[in-house]
């Protein structure tokens, strides 16, 4: 095959004073950070769907991407051309993982069979090239969104033929994650919602996406698949009003259904802020819950209403992700996934390598300035600090369980009034977190 990217070569790491766009400034793969490298740290993913088969078409316009490597078609052989690109892609970029969903790699079929053969000969090209570069899969998932049989949606369609094709689709996609030994599986519901509440059976649909995951879940075990399963909460956007809406609502599905046990969050970026969240928050709540498992590293444009899939570049965002993912363990089976895409004005190939160095390096620096953050430990000692009343006195004897509404009332009838004990020092914090930057 004649290279898609011939003039470029290995991105290589070359510090913070080169001026190549094509190479990296903060990202040192093999340096180590709290004992980890960041390459093992941060597990970067490509994704399939954005960068390889985004075109840059929007409601208002058709593609402006040129892909000299793409002919077009929907052709099996277009795609296993597509997936050796991509390959090639990722690797002089040096990204460890990528993720797809099912119809990224593959086109459908006439019917479901001849869907699931174009899947599987385009497997087979991303077996061989997993195994020649070492790359890996992060996360496998089915697309139950974009065909119009899942116009009310997959697992809480009103349809229960609908609901079959995407219990067929996600056995299928589990199958071929399994056989690329993924490192997990993501679900990602995208019209598991509603547009009105007029025409909804709230909780019916409920229990029904409840059933096919649970039917997931059974059939993971049944082949071996070890992988983490994920769930990615976003708000909404295709639908009004989407049942995963954020990580806590997730959390509680998750929980009323006994599926918590199965199943940890990817979170995104872009979809916390249509919640009306910051990452930090929505990786707060995962992590406080035992269930931060992964990442999609995009991020939006504040003064637009939408999921603009931007690739990160501010470095407070890094940093404050960066935190607390460090603060609950790192990423094990999870990673950094750049589910982004370039803008429909950066048309040429060479803009893909743009977009993913910045994102990989502003990740790099976030985590560096998160480790030195902690590494100076005021952070860490103001926030235990600020519990103090709770490690002793009647603060530990509430924590402890080892008290009553009488004997809190007798202790404040004593105090007579609360004593403010320590301020909050937003600005000082603020300022202390700009030391790094
Ligand atoms: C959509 C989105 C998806 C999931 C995978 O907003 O984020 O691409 O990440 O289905
Ligand atoms: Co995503």
């Amino acid at each position: 095959m004649q290279p898609a990217f011939p003039k470029i070569t290995k991105i290589a790491y070359e510090g913070k004073s080169s001026r190549n766009p094509l190479a990296f400034k903060h990202y040192n793969p093999d340096e180590i950070v709290e004992g980890k490298t960041m390459r093992e740290h941060l597990r970067f993913a490509v994704v399939y769907w954005h960068t390889f088969r985004g075109t840059g078409s929007d409601p208002f316009g058709p593609g402006t991407a040129v892909r000299p490597w793409d002919d077009g078609s929907n052709s099996v052989s277009n795609a296993q051309q597509r997936a050796r690109v991509a390959f090639e892609f990722i690797e002089k970029l040096g990204a460890p993982f990528y993720c797809w969903h099912d119809r990224d790699v593959a086109p459908e079929g006439k019917n479901l069979r001849e869907t699931n053969k174009n899947f599987d000969a385009v497997a087979k090209v991303l077996k061989a090239e997993q195994k020649r570069t070492g790359i890996k899969l992060l996360w496998g998932t089915a697309n139950l969104f974009s065909n119009p049989r899942f116009m009310h949606g997959a697992g809480t369609s009103c349809n229960a033929d609908a609901f079959v094709f995407a219990a067929a689709q996600i056995k299928k996609a589990l199958e071929v994650t399994h056989e690329l030994g993924g490192a997990g599986y993501t679900f990602w519901g995208g019209r598991e919602g509603y547009m009105t509440l007029l025409n909804t059976d709230m909780k019916r649909e409920l229990e029904h996406l409840a059933k096919l995951l649970h039917l997931a879940v059974d059939y993971k075990k049944q082949i071996g698949f070890n992988g983490q399963f994920y769930i990615e909460p976003k708000p909404k956007e295709p639908t009004k009003h989407q049942y995963d809406s954020d990580a806590a609502a997730c959390l509680n599905f998750l929980r009323e259904y006994d599926l918590l046990p199965h199943f940890k969050l990817n979170i995104e970026t872009n979809h916390a802020t249509l919640a009306g969240h910051t990452m930090q928050h929505e990786l707060e709540v995962a992590g406080g819950a035992g269930a931060l498992g992964s990442i999609d590293a995009n991020t939006g444009d504040e003064l637009l209403g939408w999921d603009t899939d931007q690739f990160p570049t501010s470095f407070y965002l890094t940093t404050y992700t960066m935190l607390v993912i460090l603060k609950y363990g790192g990423l094990t089976t999870g990673g950094v996934n750049f589910d982004a895409k370039v803008r429909r004005e950066s048309f040429e190939p060479v803009d893909l390598f743009h977009a993913h160095i910045g994102g990989m390096d502003a990740f790099a620096r976030g985590l560096k300035i998160a480790a030195a953050i902690r590494a100076d430990g005021r952070l860490a000692e103001f926030v235990k600090n600020r519990y103090a009343s709770w490690d002793s006195g009647i603060g530990a004897k509430i924590e402890s369980g080892k008290t009553t509404l009488k004997a809190l009332e007798a202790y404040m009838l004593k105090q007579g009034e609360v004593t403010p004990n320590v301020s909050g020092r937003q600005e000082f914090l603020e300022n202390l977190i700009n030391e790094y930057l």
